[in-house]
């Protein structure tokens, strides 16, 4: 749903850059041989040539489109150089093209804010650099303005204004002046990508992040276009309401339908008031702003995905219609997302939260229900066979549901595995309680959201953002996506409570014994001989006592006042093993010190044990 920001006071300079058919590039700098031939690359399924998901520019003179298969690329452009897509466990393996894309992100990143949005676009908050530039150095004062530059498309010149002139008007106002620099800086930075990568890239520059991203599309390949604000009516009122993000789909189709609505300038007619008490309060005043350009939303400084994704689709005759083809699909999606959040955690320190499932399926005709295969998350536990296990549970109660209790025949026609909120891996000693803290974050997250949105998003340029092409493979990436879904292994779909899951096992069942006490000002002693937190040691989020013969490790919560102790010798191996790796290091550090000031061990009989809250006296 979109929301209604209003645009900040100061005005702002936003770039949004997206890579010239992308795949191709990353092909073609592998394999220069391929450099200015036709080319595409196509899915892994060879039927019919394989599908196409990326189209050169030499290849797109010929009429040559995404939505065709390798065979009738062939047709219209016979010497087509088809590559496909590398593969890794019977599907795309889009690693290669990821790494790519980091590459740009990092040298795209040296000038301002930078939000990678897809695999292959970021958005970037330049106001600072041209804030600084326009005083220092405007345009105007520039010896000599580069050409990359001078070929940028300026929506809007009047009488036959160059675009020079454009740049170097003293006269201008002074957000015309801001996106002048802001032309000047992108330039320069799409030359860097390209001496550095190889890449080219297309760039819209604007005063926010809505215009920029329609204005990246309108001049490709390695263009760059720029929005003065006088030209916003113009290409809003040119702009077919489907090509506007988020208006692709119902809401869109219900403005053309109810409104006739057919371009975003059209919706100038309708008062906020009418458009809210159509469409509710926040998207009726999210329809008056898009059309009249204005937009809120900031730039997150964010440079690694938000979440990770891995699909595949069985169209038509390739629909899994059994638990163990189902089964062994979804290992291999399991396997692949479980090396991904591994790679994330050792590279960037970074710890997944969620796992989520969706799957599409059909049922024989007749079956009474019309009930979508719904989706599915829980907590997520790190390790390949965990994630499997879980994954297993969660298609088994989709499944179930699905089917809404009949014995219907049934085909999955989708599958798809992936891993959100991720948040870095917390330091120090600190660590294990944010870690804690966030996963009954989550945990409880995911128990009040239930049904997963589908995003209703079309761009002016075909956008990769969801990669979600009707063909017989699906990859998924997830930058900037947003997933929701609640459901977890252990659910029933009668009880529809989250409190039911894991409770013999993962991370849930730790949590069930991580008991937090109201911290009190003056916490007793502890009945195993350790003192407790006391006023001075709140900040103190973790505390080692060497106290008697059984020390007790006590973890504090200052912002929430919570204490949880448990005898860290009691601590079960198996159950820390449910950890990821690096809160695993450290309560391993924990009970190795612990073993060296208190050899003799007690087992502990039962898991109530294991993190059992000490008893205040
Ligand atoms: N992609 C995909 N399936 C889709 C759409 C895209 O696998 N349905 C992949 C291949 C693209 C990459 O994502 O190269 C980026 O998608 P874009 O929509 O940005 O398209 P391109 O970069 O290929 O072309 P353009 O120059 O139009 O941006
Ligand atoms: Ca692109
Ligand atoms: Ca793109």
């Amino acid at each position: 749903m979109p929301i209604a920001r209003p645009a900040p006071q100061a005005p702002r300079v936003i770039a949004h850059v997206d890579l010239d058919c992308f795949y191709v590039q990353v092909e073609q700098r592998r394999r220069p041989e391929l450099r200015g031939l036709p080319t595409a690359v196509v899915q892994y399924n060879a039927w019919k040539g394989g599908g196409l998901i990326a189209v050169g520019y030499e290849a797109r003179k010929f009429g040559v489109k995404r939505s065709m298969r390798g065979d009738e690329a062939k047709m219209v452009c016979p010497d087509i150089q088809l590559v496909q897509v590398p593969v890794a466990r019977g599907k795309a393996d889009l690693n290669l093209y990821r790494d790519a894309g980091s590459e740009v992100v990092s040298i795209l990143a040296a000038k301002g804010r930078c939000e990678r949005a897809s695999i292959d676009e970021v958005y970037l908050d330049l106001t600072a650099a041209a804030e600084q530039m326009l005083t220092a150095t405007p345009p105007d004062t520039l010896q000599e303005i580069d050409e990359e530059t001078l070929k940028s498309h300026v929506l809007g010149l009047q009488n036959g204004e160059s675009v020079k002139q454009w740049l170097c008007r003293t006269d201008a106002d002074h957000l015309d002046r801001l996106l002048a620099c802001g032309a000047v800086i992108v330039a320069e930075l799409r030359a860097e990508v390209l001496k550095k990568t190889s890449f080219t890239c297309s760039a819209g520059i604007a005063h926010n992040k809505m215009l920029a991203k329609l204005a990246s599309g309108i001049h490709k390949p390695a263009q760059q276009t720029v929005v003065p604000s006088s030209s916003v009516p113009d290409l809003l009122g040119s702009l077919p309401i489907n090509k506007m993000k988020q208006l692709g789909g119902k809401l869109g189709s219900s403005l053309q339908k109810e409104l006739g609505v057919a371009t975003v300038g059209d919706l100038l007619h309708f008062t906020e008031e009418k458009l809210q008490e159509l469409y509710g309060w926040n998207t009726g005043a999210w329809l008056w702003n898009i059309a009249r350009g204005i937009n809120g939303d900031e730039v997150e400084g964010r440079l690694l995905p938000k979440s990770h994704g891995c699909g595949k689709t069985f169209p038509g005759q390739q629909a899994l219609k059994s638990l163990s083809v189902v089964k062994h699909w979804l290992n291999g999606l399991c396997e692949e997302l479980s090396e991904r959040l591994q790679a994330d955690l050792d590279k960037n320190k970074r710890l997944a939260h969620t796992l989520i499932i969706h799957a599409d399926g059909s049922k024989a005709q007749g079956a009474l229900t019309k009930r979508k295969f719904p989706s599915k998350s829980c907590p997520l536990r790190y390790g390949t066979a965990k994630i499997q296990e879980d994954a297993w549970k969660l298609f088994e109660s989709g499944l179930r549901e699905f089917l809404d209790l009949q014995s219907s025949e049934w085909a999955v026609t989708s599958l798809s595995v992936s891993a959100s909120k991720i948040f870095p891996v917390p330091t120090g000693t600190n660590s294990i309680v944010k870690y804690f803290g966030e996963k009954q974050q989550s945990y409880s997250q995911t128990s009040e959201v239930c049904d997963v949105y589908g995003e209703d998003t079309t761009s002016i340029s075909s956008s990769g953002d969801h990669l979600s092409e009707a063909s017989d493979l699906q990859p998924v990436n997830h930058f900037g996506e947003e997933n929701n879904g609640c459901h977890s292994p252990g659910m029933t779909h009668q009880t529809n409570k989250c409190s039911t899951v894991n409770r013999e096992k993962g991370v849930c069942s730790i949590l069930e014994h991580f008991h937090p006490i109201r911290f009190l000002k003056h916490f007793p002693p502890t009945v195993d001989g350790g003192t407790s937190g006391s006023k001075d040691e709140e900040t103190e989020s973790f505390k080692n006592e060497d106290a008697g013969t059984s020390p007790s490790h006590e973890i504090q919560v200052d912002q929430q006042r919570e204490i949880w102790r448990f005898n860290v010798e009691d601590v079960d191996l198996s159950i820390v093993k449910e950890l990821p790796p690096e809160i695993q290091q450290e309560v391993q550090t924990w009970i190795k010190s612990s073993k060296r000031t208190n050899p003799a061990k007690r087992p502990g009989s039962s898991i109530s044990h294991y993190f059992a809250p000490v008893k205040k006296s």
